[in-house]
């Protein structure tokens, strides 16, 4: 079996890219180092239509509006909503570089909705009959490598065909701007209240927050977010392309709430596995398989492993984040110890509002 993580290889300094940028700067390095006679690399077709979208990239964030960022100066407007300029340039990409299949299961959530959880339900849903419990493969190496992140750069090409179907995917982009060879395959979206979105991804950010820039307060995230700038935002128009999707084709969106989900997790996990396609039989369940893959993705046992409390996931050329922020409270709840009550009234009026119509109730706001 073909783990993303095992895509990757190790550069001069220990860190991993993919193994297509390893060839390409093994070539960029042969070319450098024969000299003279001068070779003049031909540009291929691939690099090419690259550099094209590039300089399409370039002018689009020269043009398009910007607002205040979270980790870094600025995020950009850019067909409805806000983004880090990476995933603009990799939305660019997407279509060209990422080929899907039929049978690719996608996980997509807000930033900060729950991905980490579901990344280890899905993993170990899918894959129950390789690892036994006490030796699985999440203990080891914890969820974030356990299947690729689809928004980091996606050029050069990782070659994902050796990965077994039903490959699996998670993608923080919005379902309205996603290519249709991906919105035709399945999609498991998980949803969660946005205060305690918002307060998770705070955490988060301050803690990834570029050094040049000032502190990052509370009130000026809370502005934003209810602005609906931050990374991947509006919060509730990214919910709404999915909740809409899903009342369209139930049979190809899993519609879940992060506090369903904690509140019975076994009920919530016989869903997701019978939406796979891998549906739990009568003896799984006699055995107690869905109760022992809940425990083993519980909060308390994925955040206690040596792997979550000292390791590090690289996405792309750019970010690095230590495996730990993605482990902190796992709470219902938790904004109730920092938003005031008019800001927790905003929040929900806004919520409210926005989701007025659409059939979308979430309890945190009755
Ligand atoms: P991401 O979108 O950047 O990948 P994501 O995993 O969606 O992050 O969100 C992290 C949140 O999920 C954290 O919430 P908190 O800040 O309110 O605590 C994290 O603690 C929580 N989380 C991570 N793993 C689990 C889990 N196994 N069960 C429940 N919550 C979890």
């Amino acid at each position: 079996m073909y783990f993303y993580s095992e895509l990757l290889t190790a550069d001069k300094k220990g860190s991993f890219v993919p193994k297509t940028l390893c060839l390409r700067l093994s070539y960029d390095f042969f070319i450098m180092s024969t000299s003279p006679p001068l070779i003049t690399k031909p540009e291929s077709k691939e690099d090419a239509d690259y550099n094209k979208i590039c300089e399409e990239y370039k002018h689009l964030i020269e043009t398009v509006p910007n607002g205040n960022g979270w980790m870094e100066k600025h995020l950009y407007s850019y067909n409805g909503f806000w983004f880090h300029p990476n995933y603009i340039k990799n939305h660019l990409l997407l279509p060209i570089y990422f080929k899907s299949q039929p049978t690719d299961i996608f996980l997509a959530s807000f930033m900060k909705a729950g991905t980490t959880w579901l990344k280890a339900l899905m993993f170990a849903t899918i894959n129950r009959h390789r690892y036994t419990i006490s030796d699985h493969y999440l203990l080891q190496h914890g969820p974030q490598g356990a299947f690729p992140y689809l928004d980091i750069e996606s050029y050069p090409p990782t070659d994902f065909t050796h990965l077994p179907a039903p490959r699996m995917f998670a993608t923080h982009y919005p379902r309205t701007l996603l290519p249709p060879c991906i919105t035709s395959c399945k999609f498991v979206y998980v949803c969660r209240d946005p205060k305690d979105v918002l307060i998770s991804k705070w955490h988060f950010m301050s803690n990834q927050r570029s050094k040049d820039l000032p502190p990052f307060s509370l009130d000026e995230a809370f502005e934003l977010f209810c602005q609906g700038i931050s990374d991947f935002g509006p919060f509730w128009e990214h919910v709404l392309s999915y909740w809409r999707a899903s009342l369209e084709s139930p049979d190809k969106i899993l519609f879940l709430k992060y506090e369903e989900m904690m509140k019975q997790p076994e009920v919530a996990l016989r869903n997701l596995a019978a939406f796979m396609g891998k549906p739990f039989t009568a003896e799984e369940l006699e055995k107690g398989v869905v109760e022992k893959i809940v425990e083993l993705c519980s909060f308390e046992n994925l955040s206690n492993l040596e792997v979550n409390k000292k390791g590090v996931v690289k996405f792309g050329k750019v970010f690095e984040v230590e495996n730990r922020l993605f482990f902190r409270k796992g709470e219902i709840g938790d904004w109730k110890n920092y938003l005031s009550v008019e800001m927790k009234q905003r929040i929900d009026e806004i919520t409210n509002e926005k989701f007025k119509g659409s059939g979308l109730i979430l309890d945190a706001t009755t």
